[in-house]
């Protein structure tokens, strides 16, 4: 592994050699004590990155899922056409009448003539339009590349539209994101422009308080194949009440309320991690790392939050919950796992899956040889203790951090100080993430935006039973004879949280590892050299 390291920066020109150099390593470490990967910088030109861009960030990841809201694309309609559930995110509305937006792309469709005279009337003529069809609680504008370049104002408009509507007595919130797509240096940007204005714009703004003994904020789950329906359903069994998700299967009123609940529970910490520690200071809501993806995990995860409550009542109703999903967890592994353990994989994905989903292989007894995010941080790879030292550069100080208060009227203290002191000193941990370095073997290779080049080599060289990543690596991978899984859209599978979720993943993936068709991937004569055809070529 150590030599595969030295082979693949050959290649490189030297200057380029030493910045991937930084941000491709050994996991070899004691304990706790990560080594430093270089993470969230920008990639350089020429390089095939895996990565998309600020926008896609911004409107497909964040916004996407929420099904109420009008989402419209201020830009060319490729940029609207593409984000427009190709990330699978499901929802599920209350009745059939209930607004569903999802199934509609909303563009400006900007031209060339909008580029030289501007698009901002346009825009506004789509707001108008919008508003007249489908009477929403709520728009959302989103500026695209050539939106930043001629200098049309997106949140201008926002605001002078919501005036224009709300004088002729229409309740209606307009909201614009700066999040031309190249922002930032990739999605992660587009999460941060994307949950800065929806704390800004909506959190806070809705007094409901929905009834329910223990009531959980779900931030980080976008329901990517159903995913969220499966914690729905956990959580709905052991008698704990959802009041918002971040922002699968979520509505515009789930995010108004979301600083009434008594918990802020992270899936995915790279998207949203900032949006926990602005609602604990604003409105005093505590904060945890959470994973739903594996069954141990999720196990872990839902004795967590019923230690969190602290009631007798709620620990047994989760042992209870977990004790009726066992079964056929145990019947799965029992079935596939001969098939499996010893394999490998090798997980290139995003922000947080690349980690979490290696606790699911592990349970198959699969090794994962190498992997890394897209885009996410330091503290992602290193764990949170590391973010004093990240350093503030250009692209980061480009994203708006926001100054956040205790509110005077609505933020409440959840705990006692003796109550955190007592979950302290049990080993409660509040507040943690430890990164995906520490969980990894340490012969393992990590590697931040991994490009098409050193994928190719990684499966050259290693060989793996299985590659995991999205829709740009999917064909190369497997005209290499290796089976490749998104773990982006699940290609059509899922959902793959939960029990009911891991049970699904173990069967696919021991098919897809397990089935003969890879071998065939050679064709005859390059199986057999007597084959290959010869040309006789006459000039004459
Ligand atoms: Fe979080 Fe996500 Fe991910 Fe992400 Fe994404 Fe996604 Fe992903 Mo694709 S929010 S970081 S920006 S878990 S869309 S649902 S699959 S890259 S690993
Ligand atoms: C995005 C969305 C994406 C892309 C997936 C892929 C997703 O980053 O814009 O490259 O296959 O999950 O749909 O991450």
């Amino acid at each position: 592994l150590a030599s595969f390291k030295e082979d693949v920066l050959k290649k490189y020109p030297p200057k380029v050699a030493r910045k991937r150099s930084k941000q491709f390593l050994l996991n070899e470490f004691q304990g706790e004590d990560a080594p430093l990967i270089e993470a969230n910088v920008r990639t350089i030109p020429g390089i095939i990155t895996m990565r998309g861009c600020t926008y896609a960030g911004c409107k497909g990841v964040i916004l996407g899922p929420t099904r109420d809201i009008v989402n419209i694309t201020h830009g060319p309609i490729g940029c609207g056409f593409y984000s427009w559930l190709t990330r699978r995110n499901q929802t599920r509305p209350d009745t059939e009448t209930s607004e569903n937006f999802i199934p509609y792309a909303f563009s400006t469709d900007m031209n060339e003539n909008d580029i030289v005279f501007g698009g901002e009337k346009k825009l506004k003529a789509a707001i108008r339009e919008a508003y007249a069809l489908f009477k929403p609680k709520a728009m959302a504008i989103f500026a695209t590349c050539p939106v930043g370049l001629i200098g049309d104002d997106v949140n201008a408009v926002a605001r002078d539209m919501k005036q224009e509507l709300n004088d002729q007595g229409i309740d209606i919130n307009i909201f614009a994101f700066s999040c031309e797509g190249y922002k930032g240096v990739s999605q992660s940007a587009g999460h941060h422009i994307a949950n800065n204005q929806i704390f800004t714009h909506v959190v806070g703004t809705s007094d409901t308080v929905v009834e329910g003994k223990y009531r959980i904020n779900m931030l980080g789950e976008y329901n990517i194949g159903g995913d969220a329906f499966v914690i729905e359903d956990l959580m709905h069994r052991c008698g704990i009440t959802i009041n918002a998700t971040f922002s699968g299967n979520s509505t515009y009123d789930d995010f108004a309320r979301a600083h009434t609940a008594d918990l802020n529970c992270i899936m995915c910490h790279r998207s949203i991690n900032y949006v926990a520690e602005m609602m604990e200071i604003k409105y005093g809501i505590p904060w945890i790392k959470v994973n739903f993806i594996g069954v141990e995990s999720t196990i872990k995860s839902m004795r967590k939050i019923a230690e969190y409550f602290g009631d007798q009542e709620l620990k047994d109703k989760v042992e209870q919950v977990i004790a009726e999903e066992m079964p056929a967890v145990d019947a799965a592994l029992k079935d596939i796992k001969p098939r499996t353990e010893g394999k490998t994989a090798m997980l290139f994905v995003g922000g947080s899956r690349a980690h979490h989903y290696q606790d699911l292989f592990r349970e198959m007894g699969m090794t994962t040889l190498a992997a890394g995010y897209e885009f996410a941080h330091r503290d992602d790879y290193e764990g949170r203790k590391v973010i004093p030292s990240i350093k503030v550069d250009a692209d980061s100080r480009n994203i708006e951090e926001l100054d956040v208060h205790p509110d005077p009227e609505l933020f409440k203290p959840r705990k006692s100080a003796e109550e955190l002191k007592a979950l302290d000193e049990c080993g409660f941990e509040f507040k943690d993430y430890h990164g995906m370095m520490p969980d990894m073997k340490p012969e393992s290779l990590v590697i931040d935006d991994l490009n098409q080049y050193e994928a190719d080599e990684l499966v050259k060289k290693f060989r793996p039973d299985v590659f995991c990543a999205g829709i740009k690596e999917k064909f190369s991978i497997q005209k290499m004879g290796i089976p490749m899984k998104q773990l982006h859209s699940y290609d059509s599978g899922g959902p793959y949280a939960g029990f009911a979720g891991a049970i699904n993943f173990y069967q696919e993936i021991d098919r897809l590892v397990n089935t003969k068709v890879w071998g065939y991937m050679k064709a005859p004569w390059q199986k057999k050299p007597e084959l290959v055809a010869s040309y006789a070529w006459n000039d004459a």
